[in-house]
């Protein structure tokens, strides 16, 4: 009686993770049919600011689970999370939970009172050692794929945008198309006298900014990041970006996001103090839109570039005759003739 307690306690808890899980996925789907569902109204369009919809580029309360990808690696990267890795790691957890519970109750003492003496199997050793080559081998190959398109340099059309951080804010410098510079502080519920209250236009509670990182969508960004102070990490879940910040030097990231919307993120790097007040916020545009926002910054779009064209060859100078011999007009008695 007492062991079959233990063995319903135990199977009772290595279920749990996978029943709770059950419980979130009706959540989970409702979150995504309310994807629609904006938070707030937008503002008059003289405004210019997207306001963020719920359950897009944003935590969603009591959903587990990786957010919703709105870039071409984000989407890949989710897939290998939730089509290769999780499946593998659940399929060995019950083989293994399901091997050492047939174990306790097929040898307990009272049922194999005269244990074997086996020390060697050759077929099963041969087994256990190939089939986790084969798995890591199977996890490997979209594994590194993956990691090379994360870090494939971004073409000669991205648009470059440089995130340095600060303690405790962020700016963004658009060093293609003019250099202006936009200074991000987190807007905060109680503000002090004189700055701006966050709305639920804005975004939510500690990820809404006062300005927000701009980006024309569908087109190649070359995130650069560096910091003026200490360690940063600039991270954007809903694009699978997270890229540290580090003084002194300039790291590189491309990514393209698929969607207009405000997409939210948190400096990933503990800086300081107030390490959890410095939040990332992408507001995605056409390119119409961008191009209006990057003239009313100040700022102006970069020249068309034109298209490399190889240099046509140079023409070869005149053959140099040795300076003892007339010129070749002069001496018609060198020229070879037919006769
Ligand atoms: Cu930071």
């Amino acid at each position: 009686m007492k062991l079959a307690k233990t063995l319903l306690l135990a199977i009772g808890l290595a279920c749990a993770p996978a029943i709770a899980q059950a419980q979130d996925a009706p959540q989970q789907a409702a979150t995504v049919a309310a994807e629609a569902k904006p938070v707030a109204a937008a503002p008059a369009a003289a405004d210019e600011v997207l306001a963020p919809k719920a359950g897009i580029g944003m935590p969603t309360d009591r959903v587990i689970g990786l957010q919703a990808q709105f870039s071409p690696n984000g989407r890949r990267a989710l897939w290998m999370h939730d089509a290769v890795l999780m499946p593998i790691m659940v399929a060995i957890c019950v083989l293994v939970l399901g091997l050492l519970l047939w174990c306790i109750v097929r040898f307990r003492r009272s049922a194999n009172p005269v244990p074997s003496k086996t020390s060697h199997n050759t077929a099963i050793e041969v087994i256990w050692t190939l089939v986790p080559v084969l798995i890591l081998v199977g996890i490997a190959i979209p594994s590194i794929s993956l990691l090379a398109a994360q870090f494939k340099p971004a073409g000669k059309d991205a648009v470059t945008v440089k995130a340095i951080g600060n303690q405790w804010y962020w700016t963004y410098q658009y060093p293609d198309h003019g250099g202006f510079e936009v200074v991000s502080n987190m807007l905060e519920d109680q503000p002090k006298a004189g700055a701006k209250q966050r709305t639920d236009a804005d975004g939510p509670r500690l990820l809404a900014v006062d300005n927000r990182m701009v980006i024309p969508v569908g087109q190649e960004i070359r995130l650069l990041t560096t910091s003026n102070d200490v360690i940063h990490s600039f991270a954007m879940p809903s694009f699978w970006v997270k890229l540290d910040a580090i003084p002194g030097r300039v790291n590189e990231l491309a990514f393209k996001a698929e969607k207009e919307g405000v997409y939210f993120g948190q400096c990933s790097e503990l800086c300081g103090a107030r390490h959890a007040y410095m939040p990332i916020a992408i507001e995605v545009v056409s390119a119409e839109k961008f191009k209006a926002w990057v003239a009313a910054k100040g700022g102006k779009m970069p020249g068309r570039q034109t298209p490399h064209r190889p240099r046509p060859p140079l023409p070869l100078p005149p053959p140099r005759l040795p300076a003892f011999l007339p010129p070749p007009a002069a001496n018609p008695a060198r020229v070879p003739t037919d006769d």
